[in-house]
């Protein structure tokens, strides 16, 4: 469903408000939320808690403030937090993870959003002299953005919690499209959020709202990061009007994702034998799909892509993303095929 004649594949954050949600949002009953007395929010929210069985939820406007906050709180001023070295929060955010949260990312490699547990295990200090920050918590990413929008294994995830566990750290999941993930899996989201002990999740992406996240964990976790979120200037009035989308994302958007991730395949598969480009069709699981080009920038080929009217996002100077989402039709996946092949035929 091109919008304003173009197929825009940059992010799923570009989805509009379904006919749903506009209604939805239109006659929702508000109050004021940092009153505590919108109704809409408190059902939001509780749904929230419900679905991805935790204790207690709390509405932020981004996923980036969610994931600061759940920092701030896990790890805190001057403790280590345990990261991949491409992760969200680690790369994309503005450097909160210490500008804000105060604490030190210890980022390590991975294969493919997969710490070896070895090396995480290796990498937990305790604060045997006063100069050692300690750590204090673990982070994962679910699905793994710069990895290509892969699902973690929930085995895996056991695995890392058993060591959160035996070394007393917090687990925290930015699961900004976790029900991608467990799309994917073809398992409910608890079988992944039940081994964190706090998750962020976002409504704006995938899930279609046209704003807001979500953070859970327990109750005593929640009502502080309610606290940190009205002093980061987070505490939203009638928010019931955005809530009220946020509760059709979690009704009904988390329901139709396996049509995102199989138009994602189809693309990858209509464009796998452009030689000037390479494209890991294994790889392909959710809705995203990276494009190594081998003969020109990412800047040349989005233009190209551009004049035909189909957007993409940079990731490098030689990698590009493609994000299949609500927006995204058939017709569109057929349309970006078309355009890029055109832009290596001369
Ligand atoms: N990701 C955006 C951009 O920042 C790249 C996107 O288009 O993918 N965690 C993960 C894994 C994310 O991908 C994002 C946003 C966030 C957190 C932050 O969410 P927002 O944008 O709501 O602050």
């Amino acid at each position: 469903m091109s919008y304003k004649g173009y197929s825009d594949f940059r992010s799923d954050t570009v989805t509009r408000p379904t006919e749903e949600m506009r209604k939805a949002m239109y006659e929702a009953e508000v109050g004021d939320d940092v009153l505590g007395d919108d109704p809409t929010v408190k059902e939001l929210e509780e749904l929230a808690a419900e679905t991805l069985g935790k204790e207690a939820a709390l509405f932020v406007p981004s996923g980036t403030m969610g994931n600061t906050i759940a920092v701030k709180l896990a790890a805190g001023e001057g403790k280590e937090i345990i990261l991949e070295e491409h992760s969200h929060i680690y790369n994309y955010e503005a450097g909160n993870v210490s500008r804000i949260a105060g604490s030190l990312p210890r980022p390590l490699p991975s294969d493919h959003g997969i710490i070896p547990i070895e090396k995480i295990e290796e990498n937990i200090h305790k604060s045997l002299r006063d100069h050692i920050p300690e750590t204090k918590a673990i982070a994962l990413e679910n699905t793994h953005n710069y990895w290509g929008g892969v699902p973690i294994p929930t085995d895996y995830i056991k695995e890392v919690s058993k060591v959160a566990k035996k070394h007393n750290l917090h687990f925290h999941l930015d699961g900004a499209r976790v029900f991608n993930a467990a799309t994917a899996l073809g398992v409910d989201v608890k079988e992944i959020t039940k081994h964190f002990d706090s998750v962020m999740f976002c409504l704006s992406k995938g899930l279609a709202a046209p704003v807001g996240s979500i953070l859970v964990g327990g109750k005593e976790f929640i009502s502080e990061a309610r606290i940190i979120r009205k002093y980061l200037g987070g505490g939203m009035r009638q928010a019931g009007v955005i809530a009220a989308a946020g509760i059709v994302s979690i009704k009904v958007m988390t329901k139709r994702l396996d049509e995102d991730h199989k138009r994602a395949k189809r693309l990858a598969e209509g464009i796998s034998d452009i030689k000037e480009l390479q494209v890991d069709l294994e790889r392909v699981k959710t809705n995203f799909v990276m494009i190594h080009l081998k003969t020109m920038s990412s800047f040349e080929f989005l233009e190209k892509l551009k004049e035909k009217k189909v957007l993409a996002l940079p990731f490098n100077d030689k990698l590009v993303r493609f994000v299949t989402h609500n927006d995204i039709d058939d017709n569109d996946v057929s349309i970006a095929i078309d355009a890029i092949h055109s832009v290596f035929r001369i």
